[in-house]
């Protein structure tokens, strides 16, 4: 199954929808559905539009595979605590296209993308890193988990809106830290928050992140710190990154297991974040955002279509 385009045409939404082309275009020319014209004349739409639409309109995927995206499963409308269990069943199996379905299923069920990470994805992994201790899973199996969902959670940028260009923010972990998925998460979801937001990625020295922060002035950068390597000065070293962003006016936001209570009390920052929705409220704050409605289970509609069990 290719991974989902960013352009898609009325013909292909009209199907995948449920509706006829003719009403569709009608939308389109009300600019319920942002549209732009191809070299040739053609009507296109960005899948982050037509996603912003299918979700704030309760016009469900009838059909999503026609746009790319995973098929509407049996299970659409199982939610948030009854995805975990299966989501970690499908990683430890190595199931992509299973794990793909479920954190779609979850995101057009309307599900914000900082829920689905805290409570999901980094839920399962939780599971998973506890069957690794007690010899019940194996270390392939947790690093194959790991770049399946780094491959969906690329697949959910895909087809998010455009970010604000003036709003930057940048981040990654530091040098020893091989730990993927909190700061590709922290990118993603400050991409959902309208941040043009770029991860570095892992395992990057301090002076280097010092100088992406003096280069590029960030709004807002952020450290995930998942292991401290023996003998790293990291009080000293985090201390002149802290001194840089002062310097910008940047705000510095860390977050991740190995930043203990004492050495917090060590460093200087401007918030420390617990999970991504902490730093999707930090965000919306700092941007002055649209404030979001709190998604719970109950908010979140199941994907019409998904059958009735
Ligand atoms: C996958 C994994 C690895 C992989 C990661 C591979 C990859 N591609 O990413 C690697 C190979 C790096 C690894 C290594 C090790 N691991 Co490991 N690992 C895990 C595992 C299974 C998942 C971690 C993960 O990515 N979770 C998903 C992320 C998103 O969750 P999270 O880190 O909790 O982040 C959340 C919050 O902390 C917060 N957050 C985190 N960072 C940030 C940043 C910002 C800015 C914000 C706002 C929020 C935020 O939001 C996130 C979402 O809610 C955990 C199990 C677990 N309980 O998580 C064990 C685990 C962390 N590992 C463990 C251990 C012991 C190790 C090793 C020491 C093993 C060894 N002997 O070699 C090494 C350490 C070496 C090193 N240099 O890093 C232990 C740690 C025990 C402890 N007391 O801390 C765990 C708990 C496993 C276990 N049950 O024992 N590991």
């Amino acid at each position: 199954m290719e991974t989902p385009s960013e352009l898609v045409s009325p013909k292909q939404v009209s199907r995948a929808i449920g509706v006829s082309e003719s009403s569709l275009k009608r939308w389109c020319d009300q600019g319920l559905i942002k549209t732009i014209r191809t070299a040739g004349g053609h009507r296109k739409m960005l899948m982050a539009d037509v996603l912003r639409f299918v979700r704030e309109n309760d016009h469900p995927l009838i059909s999503p595979e026609v746009l790319g995206l995973p098929p509407v499963s049996q299970n659409a409308e199982l939610g948030l605590t009854r995805s975990l269990p299966r989501l970690v069943d499908a990683l430890l199996a190595g199931d992509e296209l299973l794990a793909r379905q479920i954190v779609f299923d979850l995101y057009l069920a309307q599900h914000s993308i900082s829920v689905i990470c805290d409570e999901v994805i980094t839920a399962a992994f939780r599971e998973i890193g506890d069957r690794w201790a007690c010899h019940e899973a194996a270390v392939y199996q947790e690093r194959r988990g790991c770049e399946i969902c780094l491959r969906v959670l690329f697949d959910l940028r895909k087809i998010q809106r455009l970010p604000d260009m003036t709003q930057s923010a940048t981040g990654g972990t530091i040098e020893g830290d091989h730990y993927t998925l909190p700061t590709a998460m922290a990118e993603l979801v400050l991409r959902d928050t309208g941040f043009r937001a770029t991860s570095l990625g892992t395992s990057i020295p301090f002076d280097s992140l010092i100088k992406v922060v003096q280069e590029t002035k960030p709004k807002l950068f952020w450290l995930s710190v998942s292991y401290v390597r023996e003998g790293l000065d990291f009080v000293g070293e985090f201390a002149k990154l802290s001194n840089a962003c002062l310097t910008t006016g940047t705000a510095l936001t860390v977050g991740g297991r190995a930043l203990t209570d004492e050495l917090r009390h060590r460093m200087n920052y401007s918030a420390y974040c617990d999970t991504m929705q902490h730093l999707e409220r930090f965000a919306r704050t700092l941007i002055g955002a649209k404030p979001v409605e709190p998604t719970s289970q109950a908010a979140a509609k199941p994907r019409r279509g998904a059958s009735k069990k």
